[in-house]
């Protein structure tokens, strides 16, 4: 039977990893053996509370004595850190298990409460040396996902041709001159405002919304094929691109994280972004800066809730707050990107990122951001908008504001 909110009758036990062989332990399912075969009930406990008691097969659940499986696809997601599992043996002794009990299981849990991607899971270099091994992935690319791994991003030099970057550098001069209806821009006054492009915002702080969507150039900047191979590698998956920002100065953003704003269906984490130099980027400018391995840090989970900000968004100032005070506390460097046209770097979806101050008044800073998800998973935005995407060089593309064009 399934029994919510009854508080656990019975301390935990000690992990008994002599008498259990767990198997798999993740965000779908938790599944093992008992050896002796002389299992006679299984609990589960959620932050304490028993959520599954029992001696027989019940829904979400198979249990025989001598194997179980537990369907942990439908727990909250913000308590798959916080379960214990504990088997009664018909001796009487009780078996425990919690997630850092099984720190060995090929798949055991990822570092967010909130899911990942492969490479976000304790056994990544073990998944990458097969990939390695079955010829899925290059060694260029896993020394590129190595890299990753460790920092939160990485940069592919010279990704993007000079051709595409003056390409898109041209269009974007049809853009401000009015030359491309439809293409919208995001401004800011006394609160944020989504709005036609018109040439009397170019000087002041702006974002180009999804240039992708009317432009063809900004696809092919988009979908660079070092960059297109290595995000495969890491989505397992086609990437979908859903949201593009380009920039002609330094935002001077707040060091934030994506996860708090960018929204994923499904899986929070299953994101990239890349950032394209279209130009020389020089000090002062207002530079992408970042911590390094900011990524690893624990959720800010608001409200108690969720990764998303708007769960509780009176605590955004404490979370842009905790980004810092965990930089400190793990020892995250921070750094600059100080690229060459045609660089790219891609970050990992809760890399602490933001741009840095203008200290250099009136020197362009000209970049592409684009945000990307697995091509299985979807924007949230999908749910009400229905745009026509396109797909360019492996790449789906889908707006929010807009048909994507083909040509
Ligand atoms: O390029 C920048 O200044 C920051 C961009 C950024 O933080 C973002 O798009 O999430």
């Amino acid at each position: 039977m399934l029994q919510e909110n009854v508080l656990a009758d019975q301390a935990p036990a000690v992990p008994a990893t002599d008498r259990i062989a767990i198997e798999s332990w993740n965000d779908k399912e938790i599944s093992g053996t008992v050896r002796n075969g002389d299992a006679v009930r299984l609990n589960i406990y959620l932050a304490n509370r028993r959520m599954v008691s029992l001696d027989a097969s019940v829904p979400l659940v198979h249990f025989d004595n001598a194997t179980f499986q537990v369907n942990t696809e439908f727990f909250p997601a913000a308590c798959l850190r916080d379960i214990n599992l504990t088997i009664e043996h018909a001796d009487g002794a009780i078996s425990s298990f919690n997630p850092n009990d099984v720190r060995h299981v090929s798949n055991a849990v990822p570092h967010s409460l909130y899911g990942g991607m492969w490479i976000d899971y304790p056994d990544w270099e073990e998944r990458l040396n097969e990939k390695l091994r079955d010829g899925v992935v290059s060694e260029t690319v896993a020394e590129l996902i190595r890299t990753f791994v460790a920092d939160g991003y990485v940069v592919i030099p010279q990704a993007v041709s000079p051709e595409v970057v003056a390409h898109v550098n041209d269009r974007m001069l049809d853009v401000w001159a009015g030359q491309v209806p439809g293409h919208k821009i995001e401004v800011y006054g006394e609160s944020v405002q989504v709005v036609d492009v018109d040439s009397k915002y170019y000087s002041q702080a702006h974002k180009l919304l999804d240039s992708y969507a009317f432009i063809p150039e900004a696809q092919h900047a988009a979908s660079a094929p070092a960059v297109v191979e290595f995000m495969s590698a890491v989505f397992e998956d086609k990437p979908k691109a859903f949201q593009q920002l380009t920039f002609e100065w330094g935002s001077q953003q707040a060091i934030h994280k994506d996860t708090a704003y960018v929204k994923i269906d499904g899986n929070p984490m299953s994101m990239m972004a890349t950032w394209v130099a279209l130009e020389d980027i020089t000090e002062g400018t207002g530079e992408l800066e970042y911590y390094v391995g900011s990524h690893r840090s624990p959720d800010y989970i608001f409200g108690s809730l969720s990764k998303w900000m708007e769960a509780a968004p009176q605590e955004h100032e404490d979370f842009l707050a905790a980004l810092h005070a965990d930089a400190e506390a793990y020892g995250h460097r921070r750094a600059k990107f100080l690229p060459k046209a045609g660089d790219v770097l891609i970050w990992h979806a809760d890399l602490a990122h933001g741009g840095s101050a203008v200290t250099r008044h009136g020197v362009t800073r000209r970049s592409q951001v684009t945000h990307f998800t697995a091509a299985k998973n979807a924007p949230y935005y999908s749910r009400w908008s229905g745009f026509a995407s396109n797909v360019r060089n492996g790449v789906e593309f889908v707006s929010s504001y807009s048909n994507v064009t083909p040509d």
